[in-house]
């Protein structure tokens, strides 16, 4: 064996989440009547998953619905197409785990690992005597020294911990896996199943592996290394560890060669990767072929309704969409599935409510998927589709309306009709940059045509905007607040009337509630102030204010 082992690093301690029976615990959260009944989900004719009832009659995952049917002919099935409910439910579990660690990588829809190294390390100052929760893999007798023991330890109370917030707070169960690294931790966690969590100390890591058994269930190896370890008698993680590693080398290249030799002996030092909100959301649909661009413009109606809710749900506000076509050739018989994508006006979308579209501005962002179909696919010849799928992929947070003023504005606005929020929100939009692939279009959208705005509706829309430019390059707020105290300029004339600030309406301010004008004098010279500070800022950009 030449590629030794460097040595380990046990600094780490890493949890990994795996929820239980997902799909199928997520129907029994919204219909409780299922809990005691087997229940598999159904996806076309498959059975993708099952409650842990359903499994004790020998249903497994990926099973046709017909032998599963005949294994258990109580079996209930729920349809499980419409993925909304478990991508909502596992973006709460995620939001919940962030709580604990700004360090969780989300992988696939039910299982995340969480880094909580640092609150590991900040509970082993005064803890005493740590007692392990849950299972433990492996002999303990003889645990290594240099402190991960302590440290593993704790992050078993910690995985309790957060196991049973989520079962509070979500209703759902999960197993977990501590260990220090993300391997041993994912490995570990499917030990003991469902409902309960497992440790891994170094000293096992090597006895997990051989656990395993088959290359193939090395999380991380998948059905190409396999058949590539295969075709050299490479079937089983002790035949890897017997392998010489010139002839793996040989056959895999010296990188993957020693990546893959060192997750046969439980070795791992990726990160984990904080995953954030999704890079894109996209929802897709096979169908029978469809062969008339009507019937393409109606379904992709459907899917952009869709698509719309789980982006409102988001929050953000879409810069890019893309379509996917998977397009049948009877001819070939071959099935290719095919991208495009281009930039959709951020002004189109209603910024209060996302999935809420204007009929116009849903008939423009159709338009603009129609002419990426269009560019896809050649209608004049026949042509038949067997997939539409739609997804936004680059996305602007939504600006906030923190201040009650602002709240008091925008109601304001929309009881006088001066304006409307969109068009306030069009001083926020930044150019959209090109994506970097061939297949980006430039803008297809138009924008929307922008009514007149009066001076007074100018004004907040800049104050909006300012307020919300504060939380990308905010002058220090410690600054701002001095130079209000420091000033001294007065909003009253000499005749007791609240001055007006330059950019507003005379006649608009003057109906305003005093109170309400007052405050908007107070803004109009914070921002003033802020501008100050910000061009002071420009012209010094290394001094820290
Ligand atoms: N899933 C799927 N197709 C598969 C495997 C899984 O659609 N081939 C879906 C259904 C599962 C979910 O992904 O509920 C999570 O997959 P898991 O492998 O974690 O399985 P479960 O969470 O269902 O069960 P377990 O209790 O074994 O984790
Ligand atoms: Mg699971
Ligand atoms: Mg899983």
């Amino acid at each position: 064996m030449e590629a030794e082992s460097t040595l380990d690093d046990h600094s780490r301690t890493i949890i990994h989440i795996d929820l239980d029976c997902f799909y199928a615990q997520v129907e029994m959260v919204k219909n409780p009547e299922l809990r005691t009944l087997p229940l598999g989900i159904q996806q076309k004719n498959i059975v993708v998953t099952s409650n842990y009832i359903a499994r004790q009659y020998g249903i497994k995952k990926c099973m046709l619905i017909t032998e599963a049917k005949k294994m258990c002919p109580n079996l209930v099935l729920v349809k499980g197409e419409d993925l909304h409910d478990y991508r909502q439910t596992s973006y709460k579990v995620t939001t919940l785990l962030q709580k604990y660690s700004n360090l969780v990588e989300r992988l696939g829809l039910d299982e995340n690992f969480i880094d909580v190294t640092s609150i590991v390390n900040e509970k082993i100052e005064d803890s005493t005597r740590i007692d392990i929760v849950g299972n433990v893999f492996g002999d303990i007798s003889d645990l290594c020294d240099c402190g991960c023991s302590d440290r593993l330890k704790i992050g078993t109370n910690i995985a309790q911990e957060i196991r049973d917030q989520i079962k509070s707070e979500l209703n759902l169960t999960t197993c977990a896996g501590v260990g220090h690294n993300k391997l041993l931790a994912k490995i570990a966690g499917s030990k003991h199943k469902p409902n309960e969590q497992t440790v891994i100390f170094p000293n096992s890591a090597v006895e997990l592996m051989l656990s395993l058994n088959l290359v193939s269930y090395i999380p991380g190896i998948g059905t190409t290394l396999t058949e590539q370890l295969g075709s050299i008698n490479i079937k089983t993680v002790q035949d890897l560890h017997n392998m010489d590693f010139v002839k793996l080398k040989n056959l895999l290249g010296s990188e993957k060669a020693k990546t893959v030799h060192d997750l046969s002996f439980g070795l791992d030092r990726t990160p984990v990767k904080s995953t954030g909100k999704p890079q894109s959301i996209g929802i897709e649909d096979s169908c029978k072929s469809i062969s008339i661009e009507k019937e393409v413009r109606e379904k992709l109606r459907q899917l952009l309704s869709r698509l719309l809710v789980l982006v409102g749900e988001d929050g953000r506000v879409p810069k890019t969409i893309k379509l996917t076509i998977r397009k049948f050739d009877r001819k070939s018989k071959v099935s290719n599935r095919e991208t495009r994508q281009c930039n959709i006006n951020t002004t189109l979308f209603n910024p209060k409510d996302i999935s809420k579209l204007t009929e116009t501005n849903e008939n423009k962002i159709l338009t603009a998927i129609m002419r990426l179909f269009n560019k896809l696919v050649n209608t004049n010849k026949p042509y038949h589709i067997t997939l539409l799928g739609l997804s936004f992929t680059k996305f602007v947070e939504r600006p906030s309306a923190k201040s009650t003023l602002t709240k008091f504005l925008i109601k304001d606005i929309e009881v006088q009709s001066i304006t409307n929020i969109e068009n306030v929100q069009e001083t926020k939009t930044t150019p959209d940059d090109s994506p970097s692939t061939s297949y980006v279009e430039n803008s297809e959208t138009e924008p929307e045509p922008t009514p007149k705005k009066c001076k007074f509706s100018d004004f907040i829309a800049k104050k909006r905007f300012l307020r919300d430019s504060d939380d990308c390059a905010s002058p220090s707020k410690l600054r701002v607040a001095e130079l209000r105290l420091n000033s001294t300029e007065k909003s009253m004339d000499t005749n007791q009337n609240i001055s007006c600030p330059p950019d507003a309406s005379e006649e608009v301010f003057r109906e305003l509630p005093r109170d309400v004008q007052q405050e908007l004098w107070e803004e109009y010279k914070q921002t003033r102030d802020r501008d100050k500070v910000c061009s002071n800022q420009l012209k010094k950009p290394n001094q820290i204010v």
